[in-house]
């Protein structure tokens, strides 16, 4: 299937100046309420949204129907996880905020002993607020991303909150000093978390369409982002920094500084110490 090249925003456009406020994505459970409700407005719009700045085609980048996502396209040994992922959710924040410029991604700390009780933070848990259809709790599959019809919406078969990473799981991944082994084991930490929270998000086809994928990824590029202050000197293999990530209109050495990006992380909660 072909595909447009996604540009609608170059990070030269975007790109963080002097003056110039960085947004920062904040840990979802810390999230004021008009925060949340600037997160859900923007989903809920996005939603509504049929070209490519909505989020059915976006979500369908990941898996079907368009299958760009670098665990299909671009030969496994390279070390793109991280970099194609940071690049997906750049635009898709991008999209987010053209609905609703207020509102930013959250991430879902995964290691938090807030989400440990009931197993995923409430605001993606709920399936109804105020009477109306939670858009963090599942979102449409359209026709063209089904096989045989299946599956029309997002679910859940989470497992027990006993199977998430503890903060020190985190420690040690940020421990390594070698890139390649940093993003293999976060990946493997990442996949389980696919996994735990079941159902949709356990394949590739469809893990993007479910919204908790975006905190989880985001939680994902956060450690990332951690990893890069404690080991400044430990560059991403220079060979591949002109590597497309493609269907984006930005290559690895693009994607490496998110403050170029216009982005940071807020404080990190106050159980991890950076
Ligand atoms: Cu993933």
């Amino acid at each position: 299937m072909a595909v447009a090249h996604i540009h609608h925003h170059g990070p030269a456009e975007t790109a963080h100046r002097p003056g110039r406020e960085l947004r920062h994505r904040k840990n979802i459970n810390s999230l004021r309420p008009d925060q949340l409700r600037h997160l859900r407005d923007g989903l809920g719009k996005m939603m509504d949204v049929s070209d490519n700045r909505g989020y059915s085609y976006l979500a369908g980048i990941h898996g079907l129907p368009l299958q760009l996502c670098q665990h299909t396209h671009l030969p496994p040994q390279l070390p793109l996880f991280l970099p194609w992922h940071r690049a997906y959710l750049y635009i898709f924040e991008l999209s987010l905020r053209d609905q609703v410029p207020q509102a930013a991604l959250p991430w879902w700390d995964w290691t938090e002993p807030a989400t440990h009780p009931s197993g995923l933070p409430e605001a993606y848990g709920e399936e109804t607020i105020d009477g109306e259809a939670n858009v963090l709790f599942a979102a449409e599959i359209p026709p063209e991303a089904q096989l045989d019809g299946e599956p029309t919406r997002t679910f859940r078969d989470t497992a027990g909150p006993g199977e998430l990473p503890t903060p020190q799981r985190v420690e040690e991944l940020l421990g390594y000093r070698d890139f390649r082994d940093f993003s293999n084991q976060l990946q493997t930490v990442h996949n389980g978390i696919h996994g735990y929270v079941g159902g949709t998000m356990a394949y590739v086809n469809w893990a993007a369409f479910d919204p908790i994928f975006w905190g989880h990824h985001a939680m994902i590029d956060r450690i990332w982002r951690r990893w890069q202050l404690r080991h400044p000197q430990n560059a991403f293999p220079p060979e591949y920094l002109n590597q497309a990530l493609k269907p984006f209109e930005l290559n690895v050495g693009q994607v490496l500084n998110i403050h170029a990006l216009g982005y940071d992380y807020a404080e990190a909660t106050s159980h991890v110490v950076r």
